[in-house]
């Protein structure tokens, strides 16, 4: 019995000292000026005006494939090693302007200011994809604009990504 009392004495303790502590004491009064905090930016849409028609070695990018010698493209994003996006694949892709990935999208990434690296592929069912092209960004270079308009280092492959970005109050 004594301990029970002495156990409901500390609770009592316990409630009085964590009523005082959570007093009201932050809420003072709204703030004129709110900041706008950046969180992340939402990829809206993926278009590739260019790639390349051939592979290194000259040849397209299915040769062995008789009549689709054209490459089957996706597109991959990845951050420190991990893949954060993959889009579907368009097969046999014809002419290379204007070709728009829909799949997955948006997406958002949260580690704006850390590199992305897209990846342009070829899917090959048996061999592996063709890495036909490969850029690298840091988002946060873009902050407020809507398109973000990448050309890989060669300037063979162009690629047009769509974006909004999120902020929050602070
Ligand atoms: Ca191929
Ligand atoms: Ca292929």
């Amino acid at each position: 019995m004594k301990r029970l009392l002495f156990c409901a004495f500390l609770i009592l303790i316990f409630s009085i000292t964590a009523c005082k502590s959570s007093k009201p004491g932050g809420a003072s009064g709204a703030r004129v000026f709110k900041r706008q905090v950046l969180v992340g930016v939402n990829i809206q849409s993926i278009e590739v005006l260019k790639f390349p028609l051939y592979g290194r070695d000259g040849e397209k990018w299915d040769p062995m494939a008789p009549f689709a010698t054209e490459p089957d493209l996706y597109i991959q994003m990845s951050q420190l090693g991990n893949m954060i996006f993959k889009s579907e694949v368009k097969e046999d892709v014809k002419g290379s302007t204007g070709i728009e990935f829909v799949s997955n999208l948006p997406f958002e990434i949260r580690a704006y200011t850390n590199e992305v690296v897209l990846e342009l592929f070829d899917e090959d069912g048996i061999s592996t994809d063709d890495n036909v092209g490969y850029i690298s960004f840091r988002p946060y270079d873009y902050e407020k604009k809507n398109t973000i308009e990448l050309t890989s280092s060669d300037q063979s492959m162009i690629v047009r990504l769509g974006v909004s970005w999120i902020y929050v109050d602070k």
